[in-house]
């Protein structure tokens, strides 16, 4: 069993979606997932990993289905999973579920099924709080967005990594006002998989030129390269594109982006599928590249 760590940086994972019919005015549900690790730790302890997969009830009633899984892959079968939903404006009164566990359904398989109604359309963010047999506990937040058409993770990308063992978080773009004018694409790439891959290029309709870039130091200026080669994925790392770093760069593109416009972004790599995100467009304190 792996050792659940107690404040890991918690990423949401790319994860495959599908997408199903509901009855009456419920929602198609995305099959979505999260995921828990600890990038930026020194590994004192196996990371934990945490997916979550939200399907539509059958029958009215709905259910979150939380995947846990160790660092291995392996299937964690005796946590307990319990849920917290609360709309991101106050005065909502908390959608609780109790904890369950995993062979409540019948199977301990690693799927826990939560008992969970979404009762409003609107922004959520969803607590899942994982206890291990042994105590260790951990916690996610998961923003969910809810309309009539469905539930979706916020800022989850669209596609299929899973192949490469590549699970894809954090995807944002900076705003720019202007059509013509320059931004750039961030997102945390972590690769589970056992053998090392490469982001190699970027492609997206926003713009005119799509490159892959790092900010470097240069005496005292920071400036941007063009990472022709792209930017290697050691197998059990996770790679972080972030201002001031490594990015997306995008040149000249085609529309200004405001903070809550989406974009479409497709990651290629050496190995793995290609990957189209959604990207979300989100105001950021930072202002360099
Ligand atoms: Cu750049």
């Amino acid at each position: 069993m792996a050792r659940l760590l107690t404040s890991p940086i918690f990423r949401l994972c790319q994860h495959r979606s599908v997408a199903l019919p509901l009855l009456a005015a419920l929602f198609v549900c995305l099959l979505l997932s999260a995921c828990v690790t600890a990038p930026q730790a020194p590994a004192p302890a196996e990371q934990a990993a945490l997916a979550i997969d939200l399907l539509p009830p059958e029958t009215g009633a709905s259910h979150l289905q939380v995947r846990v899984t160790g660092t291995d892959g392996a299937p964690v079968t005796d946590a307990q999973v319990s849920l917290e939903g609360n709309m991101n404006h106050a005065g909502m009164v908390p959608v609780i579920s109790d904890p369950v566990t995993d062979d409540a359904d019948g199977a301990a398989d690693g799927f826990y099924q939560v008992p969970f109604e979404f009762t409003m359309f609107g922004d959520w963010i969803i607590t899942v709080s994982v206890t291990t047999a042994d105590g260790a506990a951990v916690s996610e937040n998961v923003d969910v967005s809810v309309d009539e058409s469905g539930a979706r993770l916020v800022g989850a990308p669209q596609g299929d990594a899973s192949a490469g063992g590549l699970h894809i978080s954090d995807v944002r773009a900076r705003p720019v006002p202007m059509p013509g004018g320059n931004t750039a694409v961030f997102l945390t790439i972590a690769n589970h998989g056992d053998q090392p891959d490469r982001l190699v290029d970027a492609r997206s309709d926003a713009a005119e030129v799509v490159e892959l870039h790092e900010t470097v130091k240069d005496g005292d200026m920071m400036r941007m390269v063009h990472m022709p080669d792209g930017f290697e994925l050691p197998p059990g790392e996770t790679v972080e594109l972030m201002p001031g770093g490594k990015h997306v760069m995008l040149l000249n593109v085609t529309a200004p982006m405001a903070a809550g416009d989406e974009i479409q972004v497709e990651l290629v790599f050496e190995h793995g599928e290609p990957v189209i995100l959604t990207v979300p467009v989100v105001e950021m304190a930072a202002s360099m590249p």
